[in-house]
């Protein structure tokens, strides 16, 4: 089983970062260890929160890692709460990346809808832009490339624009770059890929429904990484991410008592298990 170390804060309601990424990534059958960067008491779109910042507990972790000899075949990273932490996800990818075939997969969850999110500077998302050119495997929204492009958001664009973005992504380092929650004809949204190895594009899409749930891009994100580590494409794990981000809102949907934020992945997760068995043994 591949072991992999997860770098985000908890939010403890809310449905985003370590709370769904751990139980994700975990029923797709790898070892999840975390780092918890934070502890709110909500994600930070809630109008009241507190926040627990953890970033000295992160170099006493790692240290400790170091004195045990752990390895882990990758690090995935998403809501980071400060330039430091940015600089400290760095360090760890000094020190644990070494090992062969080890994959670093950011995604830079920092803005959505144009905007950056609460808290956030120009400069942060320019030094996360940084991080990405570190990665094996970035998963920005539009919005966030174009934070990290220093480029003006754009709400209409076609298929030239977006290779023209995912190109601009690579050229900063990353190997792979997938824009989520791309949609190029009504009705439907989905995933634009590209890898700069191999100068091969790669889409696929689904179903739009007609409603936008806080979290989704986390839920996108630990699912495409998950069957990643277990062997699948990275095609594949795009594709699969799309269809269960799908079902969760679709479940969400279907729930009269749904909450205001987050999606129903708990029960969307038997689809999900069932089609990575399909793709990998
Ligand atoms: O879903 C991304 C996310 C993760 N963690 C925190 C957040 C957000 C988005 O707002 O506030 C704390």
């Amino acid at each position: 089983m591949k072991r992999i170390v997860t770098i985000q804060d908890i939010s403890c309601v809310g449905k985003c970062s370590l709370t769904v990424a751990l139980p994700i990534i975990s029923a797709m059958g790898v070892e999840c260890g975390v780092i918890p960067t934070a502890v709110l008491s909500t994600h930070t779109a809630f109008p009241k929160f507190t926040f627990c910042d953890l970033t000295e507990e992160i170099p006493s972790i790692t240290d400790t890692w170091k004195e045990l000899s752990l390895d882990f075949d990758a690090v995935y990273t998403g809501y980071l709460g400060s330039e430091r932490q940015i600089s400290l996800v760095e360090e760890f990818i000094g020190d644990f990346g070494d090992k062969k075939g080890f994959v670093t997969w950011i995604d830079p969850a920092m803005a959505d809808h144009g905007k950056l999110y609460h808290g956030f500077t120009e400069a942060f998302a320019l030094k996360m832009g940084d991080l990405c050119g570190k990665a094996d495997v970035i998963v920005p929204n539009l919005t966030e490339a174009a934070f990290m492009l220093g480029i003006p958001y754009v709400e209409t664009y076609d298929e030239a624009y977006i290779r023209d973005i995912l190109v601009r992504l690579t050229e900063k380092g990353a190997k792979c770059a997938a824009l989520t929650g791309i949609s190029l004809e009504p009705g439907k949204i989905g995933v634009y890929a590209y890898n700069s190895e191999t100068k091969k594009f790669f889409s696929y899409y689904n179903e739009k429904l007609p409603v936008a749930y806080h979290g989704t891009g986390d839920i996108y994100s630990s699912c495409a990484f998950g069957a990643y580590m277990r062997g699948a494409s990275l095609e594949d794990s795009l594709a699969l991410a799309v269809d269960y981000t799908l079902e969760c809102i679709r479940k969400t949907m279907q729930d009269e008592n749904r909450r205001f934020y987050g999606v129903n992945f708990e029960e969307a997760m038997p689809m999900l298990v069932t089609r990575l068995g399909t793709l990998v043994k």
